[in-house]
């Protein structure tokens, strides 16, 4: 490297550790509105719960008490991991006092967290799955964190939350946090999809990729197959054809985020669909397909409950679960294609039976 070329190479450097996450998002408004502060104030304060969960789980097999259940049941009816109560509380605790929100909303409560009259009252609502993937934290696996952000309307004068209960169309922000082997937070505004990864040396999640664009179709289709016995016959019959064609590779870690993430770089399709018991399948609706489906439809991709797209459910109740395909735009088609030929194929049926 010539003399010239090196303070040219440190200015880049310098360039890109300055991009962080709270400087990105006024970037994005490109003013100073008091919407540009309080959306990047609240990012900020995201990163912040994101470091804290990241140094616990980094530690998590060295400290007593991190790792393992707490005994209870949740709200869904799953056993609670310790880790989803700290994470859960990291959320509550760095929200408590920044005057940005009115109400937290998690997947581990059975009610939102209204801020207490004695603190600072903002006019947001922060939706978020603290720890999605909790069964992999006690095996030293990628787990996520979803955060969804929505403006509340309405005084809420009787604690019922009922102005959650819209379609994703209403959501501010969404992304997640991938706690991996390094810490990645993606984000949208509605403006883009980008990418930060957190530089442990300076503490501060600086900007890796802007604008990702999801590829139109990739060979990774995820799905737990284990369920294939309880899925319907469409789902079934996508499988099938992804067995018997070449191009498809299965990859599922048991973490949605992880393996969304994936998605998002490389391309594929994620799957979780409702069974023959459980039609609604597993996942919630406010806490993980809304918030990853705004995002994947800013990266120009696809998200569907297989006959309507996430983002025009209307949920009837604050953890209300969806079925879920997502990922890039021609392979989720694909999948509904088989749900619609099934769908034709029985209203078929039924006309001769019923002639
Ligand atoms: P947990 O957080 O309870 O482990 O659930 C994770 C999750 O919500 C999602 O991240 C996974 O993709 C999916 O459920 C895994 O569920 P199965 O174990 O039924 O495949």
């Amino acid at each position: 490297m010539t003399n010239q070329q090196q303070p040219v190479a440190q200015e880049h450097a310098l360039d890109r550790d300055c991009k962080t996450l709270s400087r990105h998002v006024l970037e994005q408004f490109q003013s100073f509105s008091a919407e540009a502060q309080d959306l990047s104030a609240i990012m900020n304060r995201i990163a912040l719960a994101a470091k804290l969960i990241s140094r616990r789980l980094s530690r998590a097999g060295l400290m007593a008490g991190v790792l393992g259940f707490t005994g209870e049941v949740n709200v869904q009816g799953e056993s609670v991991k310790k880790m989803d109560v700290y994470a859960n509380e990291v959320f509550i605790s760095v929200f408590k006092q920044s005057g940005l929100v009115c109400r937290l909303a998690s997947e581990e409560l059975e009610e939102p967290y209204y801020i207490p009259e004695n603190c600072p009252i903002g006019r947001y609502t922060l939706l978020y799955d603290p720890i999605d993937g909790s069964s992999n934290v006690d095996i030293n696996l990628n787990v996520g964190s979803i955060f969804s952000i929505r403006q509340q309307e309405g005084n809420d004068i009787d604690g019922e939350a009922r102005d959650l209960l819209q379609d994703g169309r209403n959501q501010i922000a969404g992304g997640y946090i991938l706690y991996g082997p390094s810490t990645i937070l993606v984000y949208s505004i509605g403006n883009g999809v980008h990418s930060f990864i957190l530089d442990p040396s300076l503490g501060e999640f600086i900007l890796s990729q802007e604008n990702i664009q999801i590829p139109k179709h990739g060979p990774v289709y995820s799905t737990n197959e284990g369920n294939f016995w309880q899925w319907n016959e469409a789902i079934r019959d996508y499988t099938r054809y992804v067995h018997r064609h070449e191009g498809y590779t299965a990859r599922y870690s048991g973490a949605l985020v992880g393996d969304l993430h994936r998605i998002l770089l490389q391309g594929g399709v994620f799957i979780y669909p409702g069974t023959v018991k459980k039609p609604e399948g597993k996942l919630r609706l406010l806490y993980e397909t809304a918030p990853l489906a705004f995002l994947v439809e800013q990266a120009g991709g696809k998200a569907s409950t297989g006959t309507q797209d996430i983002l025009d459910v209307v949920p009837e109740k604050l953890h209300a679960r969806t079925p879920l395909i997502i990922g890039s735009k021609e392979d989720v088609d694909l999948v509904e294609s088989f749900i619609q030929d099934r769908a034709r194929r029985d209203s078929d049926e039924a006309v001769v039976a019923g002639s």
